[in-house]
């Protein structure tokens, strides 16, 4: 066990001003991230929340180097700049892409996919916010099923399941994946940690609290977060080269409702005539969950994987 004090920002790398919503993920994460990775760091940034936060230039939140580039693009940019500094022989600077979800899941996802598939050595940072929050509120493939979004009002809420990133990205065979919350703060610590250490390509998928997108008081960002995972609506888990191992098991059953509640985007859904609804993201969350311990198991037990 860790020490309960672990997870403190002994060296603050985000100036103060940020322009963040309260109670944002992005900020949160970003401070630990970047009091871990250090000022030796370029962040590639492609249109999201946090080109805002981050301050148009000549400003700058961070200490460290902050590049904005276009929204599909963002690790063919991190791919030059990393090819631009190995050829200057600085390969200890950190390349990391901050992207959301929007710009990972639909309009990057061919430049990270491709990026991935040819091994860059990159860190991946995905907010998953689950909507294009920034110019907002639409929906992505990200957005969790039943939820409402600005293009997907009232009872026109999503319909369709969000897309498994996480599979998708670990069957590129990268040497690390791995999901993380802002409320298992020693967790996602952990998991930085790991990838700073490793080299190749290397993605995190932050579960981001956004409260005006999800209609959570400010107050409630990290709460909400802990019962995402205690729901097992967002586990965490890493995958190292098609290895699953999952890293949270919670203790008791925790309906997905009690995660739902306190969210305005499913506040519909607590209707009776939407009753079929919830019981159906239980389902789907259940399958997920049991098909995660299912791949750590095999992928486990499979001596192939062990090098
Ligand atoms: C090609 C292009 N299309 C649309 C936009 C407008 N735009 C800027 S940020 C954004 C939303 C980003 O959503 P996401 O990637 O989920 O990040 P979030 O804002 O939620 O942090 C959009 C649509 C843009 N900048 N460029
Ligand atoms: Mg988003």
């Amino acid at each position: 066990m860790q020490p309960a004090m672990d997870f403190l920002i002994k060296e603050e790398k985000v100036f103060s001003g940020g322009l963040s919503c309260r109670g944002c993920g992005w900020s949160l994460l970003v401070r630990h991230l970047s009091s871990i990775l250090g000022e030796n760091t370029v962040y590639v940034v492609p249109a999201s929340c946090f080109s805002i936060i981050a301050g148009p230039y000549p400003l700058n939140e961070l200490r460290g180097s902050v590049v904005h580039t276009i929204f599909a693009a963002a690790p063919a940019t991190a791919t030059g700049i990393r090819h631009a500094l190995d050829r200057q022989g600085k390969k200890d600077a950190n390349v990391v892409i901050l992207a959301g979800d929007g710009g990972t899941f639909d309009i990057g996802f061919q430049s990270m996919s491709g990026a991935a598939s040819r091994g860059e050595n990159l860190i991946y940072i995905v907010n998953n916010n689950g909507a294009y929050m920034n110019t907002g509120i639409q929906t992505s493939t990200a957005t969790p099923y039943g939820a409402v979004t600005t293009t997907n009002p009232q009872s026109n809420y999503k319909k369709t399941w969000p897309k498994d990133l996480m599979g998708i990205v670990g069957a590129h065979n990268i040497p690390y994946a791995a999901t993380a919350s802002l409320a298992f703060m020693q967790d996602y610590r952990r998991k930085i940690q790991r990838a700073k250490e490793m080299e190749g390509f290397r993605l995190l998928m932050i579960d981001g609290p956004c409260p005006p997108g999800h209609k959570v008081d400010p107050s409630q960002s990290i709460a909400v977060s802990r019962l995402a995972v205690e729901t097992k609506m967002f586990p965490l888990f890493e995958i190292e080269r098609q290895q699953y191992t999952v890293n949270y098991i919670p203790e008791k059953f925790v309906p997905v409702e009690e995660c739902m509640r306190p969210q305005g985007r499913f506040r519909h859904l607590f209707k009776p005539e939407n009753k079929q609804i919830l019981q159906d993201v239980q389902k789907h969350t259940d399958k997920y969950w049991e098909r995660l311990l299912a791949m750590e198991k095999l992928t486990h037990e499979l001596n192939i994987f062990e090098d």
